[in-house]
């Protein structure tokens, strides 16, 4: 841990108890404490008075065990002695203010820590498969293009033109177009990792408990013809169509009933809200009920696959249905092709109008995401920069903003001509 500054000797002085009095560039056994006097780490002490050191001012510094709890202890012993957090590249900086360091010195620094975050980004870049990289370093590409062309437009203003607005409203827009077809991608493949959460809702006794067993093919939840047998949520995973389903078993909803059965009911409503798609199952052999229709009524705003159960035993229920649930399921829990259909509605409802082309390679983690949420906002910007007909060049920060996203993303931004300062290079502590 280094500090410099004026304070920095003082700094670690309070932090530091050795029997040998601490001298200049000789490294000291100890005891490294809090600002309270409470022991830390042992470790070694390093003061270097100014001018003869890193930064030209004076430093200095304690070598302590690598454990980030014992780091973050003194760091956080550090500020509250008076010290603050250094800037990426500060203390560099610092030292080219103080003549310590020309700039092709302070570079080369820079190129050194580069290196490490350059591996770093090329071992992310593994895990982009090569049609993913290929468009994002396509879109750097075309934005790069463009950035030369203002950038020659606003140096040599008599010999280049700039870009005209209409072919840079069309430029902006196919890289947005672009860019978020990648974040659709990464829905997709969100979508398989997470799946989605369905709730089985309806009225007691219409056979939801059934439909559970019946899709996952085991008895898992109590069945019987007395209505609100199930009291409890049943949680339980299914695999359709490459997405994981969770099915959620919940009580009958209806108005006034036990209070064992009526906190049921209350749970299955905080599940059924909290819930992707709602799977309502209706009685289509009884006259629709009250509750039946209250379910109805209740879920239609909202994504949901109808089924009207116990086709077996008649349809009356199903054939007064409304109009909202015209493409309702008729079928039965006990036959093959019904469950068949609920899968394949489920299955619909998850997609939308998303392919599951799985094949595909897609944004997987969220700094990907990000990075590439952080080009097209910064796109955006330069969209309605040229939209509201202010100077094309004052676009320039939004490009350079969103060809460095996607540089992370690829692996391509470290040492870059575009990378604004020398000193935003470095991480801090350098
Ligand atoms: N005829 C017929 N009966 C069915 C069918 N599916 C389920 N049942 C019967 O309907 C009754 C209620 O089934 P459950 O699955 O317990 O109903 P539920 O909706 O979970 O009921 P609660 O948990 O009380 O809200 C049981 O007797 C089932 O055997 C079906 O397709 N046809
Ligand atoms: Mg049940």
């Amino acid at each position: 841990m280094r500090v410099s500054g004026e304070q920095a000797g003082a700094i670690v002085r309070r932090l530091f108890r050795s029997r040998k009095a601490l001298e200049p560039r000789v490294a000291t056994y100890g005891d490294v404490v809090d600002e309270r006097g409470e022991p830390i780490d042992r470790g070694l002490a390093l003061l270097f008075p100014a001018p003869h050191s890193y930064t030209g001012e004076s430093m200095a510094e304690l070598h302590i065990h690598g454990s980030p709890a014992v780091a973050r202890e003194v760091l956080r012993a550090m500020l509250a002695c008076g010290a603050r957090y250094a800037q990426a590249g500060e203390f560099t900086r610092r030292a080219f203010l103080n003549g310590k360091l020309d700039l092709a010195a302070a570079e080369a620094v820079a190129d050194l820590i580069d290196a490490e975050t350059r591996s770093a980004a090329r071992a992310a870049l593994a895990n982009l498969s090569g049609g993913l990289a290929g468009a994002v370093r396509n879109i750097r590409a075309r934005l790069s293009a463009l950035l030369e062309e203002l950038a020659a437009a606003v140096d040599f203003p008599d010999e280049v033109q700039e870009p005209s607005r209409g072919r840079l409203r069309e430029g902006l827009e196919s890289m947005r177009t672009e860019l978020a077809a990648l974040l659709r991608d990464a829905e997709v493949g969100r979508l398989v990792r997470e799946g989605i959460g369905v709730a089985i809702v309806g009225p007691p006794n219409a056979g939801k408990s059934s439909l559970l067993n019946a899709l996952l093919g085991e008895e898992r939840a109590l069945v019987s013809e007395i209505p609100g047998t199930t009291r409890d949520t049943i949680e339980e995973a299914i695999t359709v169509d490459g997405v994981r389903v969770r099915l959620t078993d919940t009580a009958g909803l209806r108005e006034a009933p036990g209070r064992l059965e009526a906190a049921g009911v209350e749970r299955a409503r905080s599940v059924l809200a909290g819930s992707r798609l709602a799977l309502v199952v209706i009685d289509a052999s009884q006259p629709l009920s009250a509750e039946a229709r209250a379910v109805l009524a209740a879920t239609r705003g909202r994504e949901r696959v109808v089924f009207f159960n116990k086709a077996d035993a008649g349809d009356a229920g199903f054939r007064a249905r409304d109009d909202a649930e015209r493409d309702a399921i008729l079928g039965s829990t006990r036959r093959h092709d019904s469950l068949e259909r609920v899968r394949r509605a489920i299955a619909a409802a998850a997609w939308g109008a998303r392919t599951p082309d799985l094949e595909r390679p897609h944004l997987a983690s969220l700094r990907e995401i990000d990075a590439v949420a952080a080009a097209r906002a910064s796109l955006a910007e330069a969209s309605s920069t040229v939209e509201i007909g202010l100077p094309v060049d004052v676009i320039v920060p939004d490009l350079q903003r969103a060809f460095a996203s996607l540089g992370h993303l690829t692996g391509d931004e470290a040492g870059e001509a575009l990378i604004a300062g020398i000193f935003a290079r470095f991480c801090i502590g350098k």
